[in-house]
C-alpha cells in the first residue's frame, strides 16, 4: 500500500467510509500527486441506475411533503459534518484532483456556505402575489418541489460543484443523484457518506442522496430517464452538447455550467501590482484547472511590456510540487491526457507566430505531470487561444484602446468569467454595461476566477446558459405554479370575456 492510499483510506474512514475498494473493481482510482492507483472501485450497472432513481423517486415523494424550513435541517447537519470533518475532506480533495491544501480547504468551505445559504433560503423560497384584473380575485405564485435532480460533476472541484447544486435541492424538496467524475470517485464517496449521515440524523428519506459510479453509460442513463425533471451538468461543452440534446428530447430541463475562456482586461490606469496578483491567482491556481481559470489577458500596449516582464518574473519563482507540502503553489495536472493538451496547446500558439515568455515544459517532480504555468505572446487571437485548454496556459494579446479590447474579449465561444484592471470608473462601468463584457461574472480589479457561493454562477454561449449557487439559482429546482383564488360569488372572465 502506498502512504498515499493510506493517507486515502485513513481520510475516508474519518469520513465514513469503510473499505472502499476491491481487487475486482474495473474502476481504478488514480492520485495525479504520483500517478499512482489508489485502490479499485466496482461501479454501478446501467440497470442500477434505474433502481437508484426509482428508490430517489420514491424518496421525493415523501420529501416534498415536509416543511422547507424543516428540510433545512437537513442541510444544517451537513454543514455540521463539513465543519467537523473540513481537513480530511480536503485531504482527500488534495489526493484524489491534486489541489494544494488551501484550495482543497476552500473548496470545502464553499461548500460550509451553500449550506448556509440554503438554510436561510430553506425560510425564503417565496413567490409573487400579483395584481388581479378580476374583482374579489387574488392571484400568487408558490414554488414547489421539483423531482429528483441528476447532478453531472468534474474532477476540478470535485466536491464543492455537488453541493451547490445538492444543498439548494434538498431545501427545494428534492432527492439527488449525483455521477460524478471517474476521476474523483473517492472524494464522491466520501461526500454521499456526509449526505448519508445528515439524512440519518434528522429523519430524512435516506434516498434522497445518492450516487452513481461508473462512465459515461451510467451517467447518459441518468441523462435519459424521463424521471429526472432536471440535469445540472458541470464540465467540458463537448460534454454539455450531448446532454442537453438528450434530456431536451424528453423535455427535461438542464442547468449547463460548461466550458469558460476567460480573459482580463489591464487598462493603462491599472495598479499593476494588484493586476498582477490577481492574475497569477487566477491563471496558475488549480494549475490552470478551474473553469474560470484566466486564460487570456488583453493589455494596453503603452503597458504591455512592463506587465510582461512583472508576470515573468512572478511565474519563474512559482513553488511547483506535492500539493500536500506546505508552500506549493502548482500541482499537478490531472493526467497525462491534460498534459499533453497543454504540450499541444503550447506548440501550436508558438506555430501561429506566440512567443513562449516563460514555461511550457514538464517539471520533473515525482511521476506525476506537473508543468511550468506558460506565457505566450501572441500576436492575434488565433484559433488556439479561443479553445480552453484545462492547464497553466495564459495567452497574452496587445490592444490600442478598451473598444478592441472588448471586441477581442468577447470574440470567442465562451462567456463564462471576465474581468477588467482599471482606476478609470468610466472604463470599468462600460465593461460592466449591456455593451461592455459578454459573460455570466464581470469582475473589476479582481480575475476571472474565485467567484463566492452568493452570486449566481454560470455563464453564456458554450458556457452553457445556466446559473448555480447563489441570488434565485434556487429556482431552477422547483417548479413555479401560478394560482388565481376566486374569494367572490361573481365568475368575471379575464379578458372582458362574456360567456352566457
Ligand atoms: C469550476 O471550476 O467548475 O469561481 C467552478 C471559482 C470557484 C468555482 C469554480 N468558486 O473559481
Amino acid at each position: 500500500m502506498t502512504d498515499l492510499t493510506a493517507q486515502a483510506l485513513d481520510a475516508l474512514d474519518r469520513l465514513g467510509v469503510k473499505d472502499p475498494f476491491d481487487p475486482a473493481g474495473e474502476l481504478s482510482c488514480h492520485s495525479p500527486i504520483d500517478g499512482s492507483e489508489l485502490g479499485r472501485l466496482r461501479g454501478n450497472t446501467v440497470q442500477d441506475v434505474a433502481t437508484i432513481i426509482g428508490a430517489a423517486h420514491a424518496a421525493f415523494l415523501d420529501w416534498r411533503a415536509v416543511p422547507a424550513p424543516v428540510r433545512g435541517r437537513l442541510v444544517r447537519e451537513l454543514g455540521e459534518l463539513l465543519r467537523e470533518h473540513k481537513a480530511e475532506l480536503a485531504t482527500l480533495i488534495s489526493i484524489e484532483a491534486g489541489k494544494i491544501t488551501s484550495e482543497s480547504l476552500g473548496e470545502v468551505q464553499e461548500m460550509i456556505d451553500i449550506c448556509d445559504l440554503a438554510v436561510g433560503l430553506s425560510r425564503q423560497l417565496h413567490g409573487l402575489t400579483i395584481a388581479t384584473e378580476r374583482p374579489g380575485h387574488r392571484m400568487m405564485e408558490q414554488w414547489h418541489p421539483l423531482g429528483v435532480v441528476g447532478v453531472i460533476s468534474a474532477f476540478n472541484f470535485p466536491a464543492a460543484v455537488w453541493s451547490w447544486n445538492a444543498a439548494l435541492a434538498f431545501v427545494a424538496g428534492d432527492a439527488v443523484v449525483w455521477k460524478p467524475s471517474e476521476k474523483t470517485l473517492l472524494t464522491a464517496l466520501a461526500c454521499q457518506s456526509l449526505a448519508a449521515e445528515a439524512a440519518r440524523r434528522v429523519g430524512a428519506p435516506a434516498a434522497i442522496t445518492s450516487i452513481l459510479i461508473g462512465d459515461h453509460t451510467v451517467g447518459a442513463a441518468l441523462v435519459d430517464d424521463a424521471r429526472v425533471p432536471l440535469v445540472s451538468a458541470t464540465g467540458s461543452t463537448r460534454m454539455g452538447k450531448e446532454v442537453a440534446p438528450r434530456v431536451a428530447a424528453r423535455l427535461g430541463r438542464s442547468l449547463l455550467e460548461l466550458g469558460g475562456n476567460n480573459a482580463a482586461i489591464v487598462a493603462p490606469s491599472a495598479d499593476l501590482d494588484l493586476a498582477v496578483r490577481g492574475i497569477v491567482f487566477s491563471a496558475v491556481g488549480t494549475a490552470g484547472q478551474r473553469c474560470t481559470s484566466l486564460r487570456r489577458v488583453i493589455v494596453h500596449e503603452s503597458i504591455h511590456d512592463d506587465l510582461l516582464a512583472r508576470l515573468a518574473s512572478a511565474y519563474e519563482t512559482l513553488p511547483i510540487g506535492s500539493p500536500l507540502e506546505p508552500g506549493t503553489l502548482v500541482g499537478p495536472l490531472i493526467d497525462q491526457q491534460a498534459y499533453e493538451a497543454f504540450g499541444a496547446a503550447v506548440d501550436q500558439a508558438q506555430a501561429d507566430g506566440g512567443t513562449l515568455v516563460t514555461g511550457g515544459q514538464r517539471a520533473e517532480v515525482a511521476d506525476g505531470y506537473y508543468v511550468h504555468p506558460a506565457i505566450i505572446a501572441m500576436p492575434s487571437q488565433t484559433d488556439i487561444v479561443k479553445a480552453e485548454t484545462f492547464a497553466p496556459l495564459l495567452y497574452l494579446l496587445t490592444c490600442r484602446d478598451l473598444d478592441e479590447a472588448i471586441a477581442l474579449h468577447n470574440d470567442v465561444s465562451q462567456g463564462l468569467s471576465s474581468s477588467i484592471f482599471t482606476l478609470d470608473a468610466r472604463e470599468a462601468e462600460l465593461f460592466l454595461s449591456a455593451t461592455g463584457s459578454d459573460c455570466g461574472i464581470a469582475n473589476v480589479n479582481i480575475g476571472p476566477s474565485g467567484a463566492e457561493i452568493g452570486g449566481a454562477f454560470g455563464g453564456e454561449k458554450d458556457t452553457g446558459g445556466g446559473r448555480e449557487s447563489g441570488s434565485d439559482a434556487w429556482k431552477n429546482y422547483m417548479r413555479r405554479t401560478t394560482n388565481t383564488v376566486n374569494y367572490s360569488a361573481e365568475l368575471p372572465l379575464a379578458q372582458g370575456v362574456e360567456f352566457a
